[in-house]
């Protein structure tokens, strides 16, 4: 830069819209790495392209994707960027007039972006992670690229003041000060646009590697995996609107894990040894996995931070090798009575080797309801253990398993307070009617869920206003491993009522009404439900 040209640097429409603009890039780069990186799907902008698809007629959609063939979607979302590029030049210029002044518009569109993101899917809100940081990066960009412009318009009116006002300052400071701004503005937004451009590019990075993943995932045709075939008597014979449906499919299922950025295995890469008091090692391929005969079974995973009446449980048609023959491969050491499981990013957790060892099937699971596990479930390999907390067997993305002894080791959640031993409590849910329900006084059918892996459920009962305890109609599914689906008709006057629910399983226990929190090792209580019914 010239240093001593005799001009005042003013800032123009075109700076403050640059401003804007490089502000706006920087939220949409950030809000679209953390997509990339972290979830699983398309970045905002994306999403929000899919939301105009859908709401535009179909006919309007026909046409354009015959005019423009496969092109669509790329013009779409490149529609979409040039329309933001113009809204962030005026949020530049927004925020000439007031600081605040932008902050109606990214809320707009980040509102915009939040409900294209949510609307497809009933996910959670991890989804909006890539919107609100979206949204922060252009609170914060704006503030930041437009100070050395306000700093620069201020110089300039304060010039403009009579020579005998304090404030006043003459025309070298003016430019003195002038040109400072301009350097701030152009590194500043320098820096702004190369950093966004650089953490695009590393989202990119991450979220290729596990595209790669899911199409490897997508192409897999696993010999031995059958699809589910829903057992005669395991749904009730009249459906109930409402109640849990009882597979679970895969995008409904509960997740729950400790990793901000899913593990992405390509099943080549991956490995499982078994290890520690053992005669010998194995080190076992995918391949290998696949090579052998394949165990399937119905189970239902069971998460200890499940709350009465919670719904961390979900139920699956799961295909896999039983761990007990790997075990028993390699030579298990009579003293051991745990297995230390590990997954590709360092999780563990300590399971009882009996667990492991009997007849249950216990699984090194690599499919789910008939398709290759989901990455978020463990892709390529996860373990499933029947009648055990998930956080002390059913460890997704395996990649170790050492045989030990519980006195010597110390897993993810039990070194935080949380017990070494979690077989899953009998429980048992109402889902219908919801709570602070109101229904129509007619026929009122109560629905719900229970279960005891891997004893099983003989009966369910139901309370009513705090009357006597009444049976309910229980399905009856060919496995104690998972749940069963109930219902019971009931004869209720208008007005407020309340229920409760209680299991018993087939040792003849009953479920207790004692309420215990879920830590250390799992809650139990009756599941109540308020509701009203209109006249
Ligand atoms: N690698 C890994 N495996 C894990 C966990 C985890 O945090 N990391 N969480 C466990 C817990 S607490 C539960 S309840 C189940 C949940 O499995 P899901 O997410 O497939 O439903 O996974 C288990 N396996
Ligand atoms: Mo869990």
């Amino acid at each position: 830069m010239m240093p001593c040209q005799n001009r005042r640097v003013r800032t123009t429409r075109g700076t403050w819209s640059l401003a804007g603009i490089v502000a706006g890039a920087a939220g949409v780069a950030t809000s679209y790495a953390v997509a990339m990186a972290m979830t699983i799907r398309e970045s905002p902008v994306v999403a929000v392209g899919e939301l105009v698809v859908k709401v535009t007629p179909g006919a309007v959609v026909d046409r354009l994707v015959r005019y423009l063939g496969a092109l669509d979607k790329p013009l779409l979302v490149l529609g979409i960027l040039l329309l933001l590029t113009a809204l962030f030049a005026w949020t530049g210029r927004l925020a000439r007039r007031a600081w605040w002044a932008p902050i109606p518009v990214y809320a707009a569109l980040a509102a915009l972006g939040a409900v294209a993101v949510l609307l497809p899917r009933s996910t959670g809100t991890i989804d909006l992670v890539p919107v609100l940081v979206g949204l922060a990066t252009w609170l914060v960009g704006i503030l930041l690229l437009t100070d050395p412009l306000r700093r620069s318009e201020r110089a300039e009116q304060r010039a403009a003041l009579p020579a005998d006002d304090p404030r006043h300052i003459d025309a070298d400071q003016v430019e003195h000060r002038q040109r400072r701004s301009r350097r701030a503005f152009v590194v500043l937004t320098a820096l702004v646009a190369g950093g966004s451009a650089v953490v695009a590019l590393v989202g990119r990075t991450i979220g290729s590697g596990r595209r790669h993943v899911e199409e490897t995932r997508r192409l897999l045709r696993l010999p031995g995996v059958t699809e589910p075939q829903v057992p005669a008597r395991a749904r009730l014979p009249e459906p109930v609107e409402g109640l849990t449906p009882w597979v679970t499919p895969a995008e409904d299922f509960y997740r729950v894990d400790t990793a901000l950025v899913v593990p992405t295995i390509e099943p080549d890469a991956w490995r499982l040894r078994i290890h520690g008091m053992v005669e010998r090692e194995l080190l076992l391929t995918y391949d290998d996995l696949l090579a052998r005969d394949l165990t399937e079974a119905w189970v239902t995973l069971t998460c200890v931070s499940n709350p009465v009446g919670g719904d961390l449980a979900g139920n699956a048609w799961w295909s896999g090798v039983r761990v007990a023959e790997l075990l028993a491969e390699a030579g298990v050491h009579p003293d051991a009575d745990a297995v230390l499981q590990t997954s590709e990013d360092g999780w563990t957790c300590g399971t009882p080797l009996v667990a492991l060892t009997d007849n249950r099937d216990a699984l090194l699971a690599v499919a789910m309801n008939g398709q290759a596990l989901p990455i978020e479930h463990g892709f390529p390999v996860r373990t499933v253990v029947p009648g055990l907390y998930g956080y002390v067997s059913a460890t997704k993305w395996v990649v170790d398993m050492e045989v030990t002894r519980f006195s010597d080791i110390e897993a993810y959640w039990t070194s935080q307070g949380w017990a070494e031993q979690a077989p899953i409590k009998l429980a048992s849910r109402i889902d219908v009617p919801s709570q602070g329900a109101e229904v129509p006084a007619a026929d009122l059918v109560l629905a719900g869920v229970a279960w005891a892996q891997p004893t099983g459920i003989r009966a369910v009962e139901i309370a009513l206003d705090g009357g006597p305890w009444q049976p309910a109609e229980v399905a009856v599914p060919p496995t104690n491993d998972t749940w069963v689906q109930w219902s019971a008709r009931v004869d209720v006057e208008p007005g407020d009522h309340l229920v409760r629910v209680r299991a018993t399983d087939k040792f003849g226990l009953v479920q207790t009404g004692v309420e215990r929190d879920v830590r250390p090792d799992g809650a139990t209580g009756w599941h109540t439900v308020e509701f009203s019914v209109t006249s």
